[in-house]
């Protein structure tokens, strides 16, 4: 029997997202993805002084704030023609790597372990470890409660058949990494300031001082996240993977990935640490910023569709006909992309480039007895993530090594009254465009395209879907009335629609 299945809003994911199922016989055939609301950062841009644009797009999102302000000052710089030296290019990598860990563990841990284990572990919980203690007491203290929403999101509302030990040991890491997540956002801010909203990110490099104390504050604090990626996030995504197989074969799609290349590790283009590149049906081609467009068909803008966001516009009509997404709809020589950890993973692994890519996930494949063929999958996407974790955890390490004292981390320009300039970077969710326009010294036009819009997006001029939607079709739903199956494979994207409809 069809039969459409509605998410609204899809919880425990950043922003507002609904979907749509269609279904036949409990699986779904078709989906719709639609970001709920305009926030026209893009339109607030225009007439503003340029160097505004990396503390405002930084309020796209206080979860990836680093990689709009990175993007920002990319684009600016190309419009500039100034370049940061050395120790500002790595000043900016291990903060934008601490932002990744911190978003990496928040996914993990905060957004989709509690679709993997089981609660009930804990409330039978009868040892004397204290942080389950706890965790017990509170949730029957809101159990016998009379809130609207007793110990949510502690209580399961579906059958979830995990190990007791493996669901006692994620639900102790669940209430470490809220504070491991903070010892993040410390070393982000060494260095940056403050987090969220970093203000020492500017054109041509960063304004903080490099002094001993706080790479050895910073060296300090990554030793213990590098520990908990290494002992217990790597490890409990294993233990996932191992517990729900089925999610190898569940939220795949047409192989398509894009990636912009994250981490630059010199002043030549290429350098990037996980390498830029765009992967279709197994082929790797070099990532070609010519090739973007963004449709509208679909989407809730009275703009012109399929331009380059260079001649980008954003145009909002709420009432556009068959439009049902904030979202636009990017596409990279005409085919929808994935972009995100997994992206990253799979352009390096098939690039043979970065051996501690190669070594790491093939490490994890063996751990849980899967090929790689297995790693664009709902299942794939977790994996990625803890593996990209443990990689630029040990990267930055690395990193600090190349920092002296007192090093100059800035350089000096100066502010053209016109100019154009776009910017690549890599944020934890996928690859992040910002594209600027400067004309009498202000803001002409401003564009973002960001990963979540390449993932959550609506259907493209000619039909053809997202990739969200297209990682649906094919779930088989136990209870249609409680689609846990379907969630899961949305969330594996991490996807945050506060950054997508931006
Ligand atoms: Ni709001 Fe973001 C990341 C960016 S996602 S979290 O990562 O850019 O679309
Ligand atoms: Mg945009």
């Amino acid at each position: 029997m069809a039969r459409t299945v509605v998410i609204d809003p899809l919880t425990r994911i950043e922003g507002h997202l609904a979907v749509e199922l269609e279904t036949e016989a409990n699986r779904v055939v078709g989906a719709r993805c639609s970001g709920e609301m305009f926030r026209g950062f893009e339109v607030v841009l225009v007439g503003r002084h340029p160097m505004d644009a990396q503390q405002l797009t930084q309020r796209i999102c206080g979860v990836c704030p680093i990689s709009h302000g990175t993007a920002s000052v990319f684009a600016q710089e190309a419009a500039y023609g100034v370049a940061p030296p050395p120790a500002g290019r790595v000043v900016r990598n291990l903060i934008l790597g601490a932002n990744f860990l911190q978003s990496h563990i928040l996914h993990f841990y905060h957004l989709s372990a509690l679709d993997f284990v089981d609660v009930g572990a804990v409330a039978s919980y009868r040892g004397s470890d204290p942080v389950l203690g706890q965790l017990k007491s509170w949730i029957e203290a809101q159990a016998a409660s009379k809130s609207l929403y007793p110990a949510a999101p502690f209580l399961p509302h579906w059958d979830v058949k995990a190990d007791t030990e493996f669901s006692r040991t994620a639900l102790r890491h669940y209430v470490e990494a809220l504070e491991l997540r903070a010892v993040c956002h410390k070393m982000a801010a060494i260095f940056c300031g403050k987090i969220p909203h970093s203000t020492t990110l500017v054109p041509g490099g960063v304004t903080e001082r490099i002094t001993v104390e706080k790479l050895e504050a910073y060296r300090s604090l990554l030793r213990r996240v590098a520990a908990f990626v290494k002992g217990a996030y790597l490890p409990d995504v294993l233990a996932a993977a191992a517990a729900f197989p089925d999610y190898f074969q569940l939220g795949r799609r047409p192989e398509s990935f894009l990636s912009y290349g994250a981490f630059p590790e010199s002043d030549h283009p290429g350098s990037a640490y996980l390498p830029a590149g765009a992967l279709l049906e197994g082929q790797l081609a070099p990532f070609d910023p010519a090739r973007i467009t963004e449709d509208v068909g679909h989407s809730l803008y009275a703009s012109p569709s399929g331009l380059h966001p260079s001649q980008g516009r954003t145009d909002p009509a709420p009432d556009k006909h068959r439009a049902y997404s904030w979202v636009k709809a990017p596409r990279y020589g005409g085919q929808a992309m994935e972009v995100g950890p997994l992206a990253r993973l799979l352009v390096a692994y098939r690039s043979g480039r970065v051996p501690e890519v190669t070594r790491e996930l093939d490490a994890a494949l063996k751990a849980v007895g899967r090929p790689a063929s297995d790693l664009p999958s709902a299942m794939g996407r977790h994996l990625a993530r803890a593996v990209e974790a443990k990689l630029v955890a040990e990267r930055c390490a690395g990193w600090l090594d190349q920092l002296r004292p007192d090093e100059p981390a800035v350089r000096d320009f100066r502010l053209p009254r016109q100019g154009s300039g776009a910017g690549f970077v890599e944020a934890p969710r996928g690859a992040l465009g910002h594209w600027l326009r400067i004309e009498r010294g202000v803001i002409a036009t401003y564009q973002c395209v960001v990963p979540t819009t390449w993932n959550c997006s609506p259907r493209d001029d000619r039909g053809a879907p997202g990739p969200v939607e297209e990682a649906l079709v094919g779930t088989s739903l136990a209870d249609p009335g409680s689609p846990i199956e379907a969630a899961r494979v949305v969330r594996s994207f991490d996807p945050c629609l506060a950054c997508a409809v931006h």
